[in-house]
């Protein structure tokens, strides 16, 4: 019998892989988390029925959500990520040069048990020795602490469950206090094509608060419609422009990339408006 999961990405469309074997299902106190082992992308991250992460196609998000950052603030010492719980995200901080520690303030402890029990390869950087990972509500963090990283960076799931007020105006205005006086914030913003106004949404929300915001884009198979979004507000350097060459070990990430990843589709300028 072939026995196939679906993930709704909106109620006219689902994305169905073929599974082989479910790993884990469980209720954690914040979601519904899945582990399942899949015949095109190996092990499958489920929160709340929706594709956090796979084996196979990971290395694009982490490296996108990471090294743009990383690599075009000239010191990138003290990286934050919010979310995150799998690792990933943490594996490509830690791995650059120049930066000296990354934190992770994930909230659902059960997540990065998950990570630890079955994505080895994408949690292997939870206890590196630059690595500091705090179980707790990264929403609280932020209003509790200030002006200590140069980078924050947002990864979480969609706009729904817990992850909602990560996405909202005083998230980011708190994180803009967080941040020193050339600091920067990469979100996640979803999908141009199924989700535009989540992609406003957190692109406004950034514009109000940060001086400079940019938008950028990455293919990722498993994500709805294949066509994801990124946001960074910076307080001082373009984040255009890498400064660093880092990219060693990457397959997705280049320095060419990186500035093409910023040259928007005419569909996407207009979400945001033009970006202006
Ligand atoms: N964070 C972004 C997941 C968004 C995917 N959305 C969806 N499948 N509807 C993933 C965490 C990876 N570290």
């Amino acid at each position: 019998m072939e026995l196939w999961f679906t993930e709704y990405q909106t109620p006219a469309i689902g994305f169905s892989c073929k599974s082989t074997s479910t790993l884990r299902t469980e209720k954690t106190a914040f979601q519904d988390l899945a582990v399942i082992e899949t015949e095109q992308f190996g092990r499958m991250l489920l929160l709340d029925g929706m594709v956090m992460t796979t084996e196979k196609d990971e290395f694009i998000y982490h490296e996108m959500i990471s090294l743009v950052a990383c690599n075009s603030h000239p010191n990138p010492e003290n990286v934050l990520i919010i979310g995150g719980g799998d690792g990933g995200t943490l594996r490509e901080v830690v791995r650059h040069p120049a930066v000296k520690q990354g934190t992770l303030v994930e909230i659902d402890e059960r997540v990065v048990q998950a990570a630890r029990d079955f994505f080895p390869s994408i949690s292997c950087a939870l206890d590196h020795v630059k690595s500091k990972v705090l179980i707790e509500d990264g929403i609280k963090y932020v209003q509790e602490n200030e002006n200590c990283y140069d980078i924050v960076i947002v990864d979480s799931t969609d706009p729904v469950g817990p992850a909602i007020e990560l996405f909202s105006k005083s998230f980011y205005a708190n994180v803009y206090k967080l941040l020193r006086d050339d600091g920067m914030l990469v979100v996640q913003s979803d999908s141009p094509y199924y989700h535009p106004e989540v992609v406003r949404m957190a692109f406004n929300g950034i514009k109000d608060i940060f001086p400079l915001t940019k938008l950028y884009l990455a293919n990722i198979p498993t994500y709805p419609s294949g066509l994801w979004s990124f946001t960074i507000g910076s307080k001082k350097h373009d984040p255009e422009q890498p400064c660093h060459t880092h990219q060693q070990g990457c397959r997705y990430y280049t320095n060419k990339l990186h500035e093409a990843a910023f040259q928007l589709p005419v569909l996407v300028k207009q979400i945001i408006g033009n970006g202006e």
